[in-house]
C-alpha cells in the first residue's frame, strides 16, 4: 500500500498510463493522433475540471479535432506542473462516491508573458475553430457592467498591441494575423461566470481593433461569432491533501490534480462561425437564447454562494458546508432566493426556480468537497455586480421590499471591514477599500463594487434599510443579527 506522495514515487507522465490501477479511467485514445482546435484562455482548475472533461469525453468517442492548447494569462505555475505530466492530470470528482479519472484533452500550455507571439499565433492558425475564456470576473475589466477604457491592462492595449496584456489585447492581436492569412471562421466563446460575456468579448476586441486596425473590424463582422454560455460545477482550490491522496489512489505522484463535485452542466448560446464541436453528444445542450440560463445560475447558486461565504466568513466557518450547517445562515440563504430572487427573475420552462434552488443548497452541502468561504470572497467585488446587483434593481422595480438582499449588502460590506483586519482579503480593489473610511459608510463601499450604475444605489429608503442591517451586525454580530432579521421577517 502506498502512503501518500514520497520521494520514489514516479511522476504522472504519459508512460505511466499503461501501469495505473485498473479502477483509474485512463484516455482510451492516442493522444498524438489528436489535433487542437481549442485554444483556452485561462487554464485553471474550473477548465480542467469542467470544459477539459467534455472534451477528453468527445475525444474517448473518437472525435480527434478537439484537443486544447492552455493559455494562462499571467502565471507560470499551471505549465510547470503539467509540462513534465505531458499535460495529464487527475480528475477526482467528490461526492456520495468518488472516482478518479486521468483527462488527456490538453495538449500544451502557453504561458502568455514568456511567449506572446505562440499565443496570438495559436489563435491566429487556421487549426483553431474555437477559443474559449475563464479569465474570471475581473478579467473583463468591466467598470458599471461597462468595459474600463482607463483600466490599466487595457490602457496599455489600447496604446500598442505588440505586448498584450488583456485576454481582449490577445484576441485582437490574433484577429489582425488571422484576417491578414485570410483565415477560416473563428468562435470565441466565454465560458466566465458573466452575464452576456460573448458581448463584453465583442465590446472589448471591438474597441482595440478600432483603434488598431479598422480593416480587421470589416473582415470579423461575418466571419467571428462571440458567444455565451453558462457553465457549472463547483471546483475548489487543489490542496496537499488532495495531492496525497490522488497519489495514493493513482500510485503515481501528480502535482496538480483538481478535484470537483459530481454534477456539472454547460449551457451553450447556439453561435457559431465554422465548425461547431459536438458537445452535445457529451451532455452540454445548445440554446438559441442563453440569457436566462445565465441569469438563473447568477441569481441562484451563485448569489447564495457569496452570501454564504459572507455570512460564513464572518461566523467564523472556513466552509460553504459548515455555514450551511448553521441553520439560521442556511435558514437566511435559502430564504433569500426563495423570497426576493425567485418572484422577480423569469426561469427558462425547463427548470423549475424552487427544485432548483433545492438541488443548489444539496449542492452546497457536499462535505467530500470542502470549498472555502473566502475562495468565494476571493474578487466579490466584481461578483455580486453580477449575482446581486440585477436582481435587487428588479425586486424594487416591483415593489417588493428585497430585505434579504439589503441584508446581504450589509454583509458584504462588514465581510470586506473584517477581511481587511484580518489581511485576509483578496480583491482587485483592495487598495481602494482600504482607503475607504472605515466608518459606517456603506455607500462608498458599494459604489466601488459597481452599485452606482443600478437604481438601489439612489433609493434612499432601500439604503436606509442597508445602513440599519450594517450597524445591527457590528453591534449584534452576525448570527444574532440574522436570527433577529428572520425573526421580523416571518
Ligand atoms: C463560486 C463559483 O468561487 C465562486 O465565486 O461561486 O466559482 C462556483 O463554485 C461556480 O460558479 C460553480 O459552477
Amino acid at each position: 500500500m502506498i502512503v501518500g506522495v514520497n520521494d520514489n514515487m514516479q511522476r504522472l507522465n504519459s508512460a505511466a498510463l499503461a501501469k495505473m490501477p485498473s479502477n483509474i479511467e485512463v484516455p482510451q485514445y492516442d493522444r498524438s493522433a489528436v489535433t487542437a482546435g481549442i485554444v483556452h484562455i485561462g487554464a485553471g482548475n474550473f477548465h480542467r475540471a469542467h470544459q477539459a472533461v467534455y472534451c477528453d469525453n468527445l475525444l474517448n468517442m473518437g472525435e480527434t479535432e478537439w484537443g486544447i492548447i492552455g493559455v494562462s494569462l499571467r502565471s507560470p505555475t499551471m505549465k510547470e506542473n503539467l509540462a513534465p505530466q505531458n499535460f495529464l492530470y487527475t480528475q477526482a470528482t467528490l461526492g456520495k462516491s468518488t472516482n478518479y479519472r486521468i483527462i488527456g484533452a490538453i495538449q500544451n500550455l502557453l504561458v502568455a508573458p514568456e511567449a506572446p507571439m505562440a499565443v496570438i499565433g495559436a489563435i491566429a492558425s487556421n487549426h483553431t475553430q474555437v477559443l474559449t475564456t475563464t479569465i474570471t470576473e475581473k478579467g473583463y475589466c468591466l467598470i458599471n457592467g461597462e468595459i474600463n477604457r482607463h483600466h490599466t491592462d487595457f490602457a496599455q492595449d489600447l496604446l500598442s498591441l505588440e505586448l498584450p496584456k488583456t485576454a481582449y489585447g490577445y484576441i485582437a492581436s490574433a484577429l489582425i494575423k488571422r484576417s491578414a492569412q485570410k483565415g477560416t471562421p473563428l468562435t470565441i466563446l466565454c465560458c466566465d461566470n458573466v452575464q452576456n460575456g460573448g458581448e463584453h468579448l465583442l465590446a472589448g476586441v471591438r474597441m482595440l481593433l478600432k483603434t488598431h486596425s479598422s480593416e480587421t473590424l470589416t473582415w470579423l463582422k461575418n466571419r467571428v461569432a462571440f458567444s455565451s454560455s453558462m457553465v457549472d460545477r463547483v471546483t475548489p482550490a487543489t490542496d496537499e491533501a488532495l495531492k496525497t491522496t490522488v497519489a495514493e489512489e493513482i500510485g503515481f505522484h501528480d502535482t496538480a490534480p483538481v478535484a470537483a463535485e459530481p454534477f456539472t452542466q454547460w449551457i451553450i448560446e447556439d453561435n457559431f462561425a465554422g465548425t461547431r464541436p459536438p458537445f452535445d453528444k457529451v451532455g452540454a445542450l445548445f440554446v438559441d437564447n442563453i440569457a436566462p440560463f445565465e441569469n438563473v445560475k447568477l441569481r441562484f447558486l451563485n448569489a447564495s454562494h457569496s452570501m454564504l461565504a459572507a455570512l460564513g466568513y464572518l461566523a467564523g466557518d472556513r466552509f460553504i458546508h459548515e455555514a450551511l450547517l448553521r441553520p439560521c445562515l442556511a435558514r437566511f440563504a435559502k430564504q433569500a432566493l426563495k423570497n426576493d430572487v425567485l418572484p422577480v427573475t423569469s426561469v427558462p420552462k425547463s427548470i423549475s426556480g424552487e427544485g432548483y434552488i433545492d438541488d443548489v443548497f444539496e449542492r452546497f452541502h457536499n462535505d467530500n468537497l470542502p470549498y472555502a468561504a473566502l475562495q468565494v470572497g476571493t474578487d466579490s467585488s466584481q461578483k455580486i455586480q453580477q449575482r446581486w446587483f440585477p436582481a435587487i434593481d428588479d425586486a424594487l422595480e416591483q415593489e417588493h421590499a428585497a430585505s434579504y438582499l439589503a441584508f446581504s449588502l450589509a454583509a458584504w460590506v462588514t465581510f470586506i471591514r473584517q477581511a481587511l483586519l484580518n489581511k485576509d482579503l483578496n480583491d482587485p480593489l483592495h487598495d481602494d477599500f482600504a482607503n475607504c473610511e472605515m466608518g459606517n459608510d456603506v455607500r462608498q463601499f458599494l459604489a466601488l463594487a459597481g452599485a452606482a450604475k443600478f437604481s438601489f444605489s439612489s433609493n434612499d429608503s432601500f439604503m436606509a434599510k442597508v445602513h440599519k442591517f450594517h450597524q445591527a451586525i457590528d453591534q449584534q454580530g452576525i448570527e444574532s443579527s440574522v436570527k433577529n432579521f428572520l425573526d421580523l421577517e416571518n
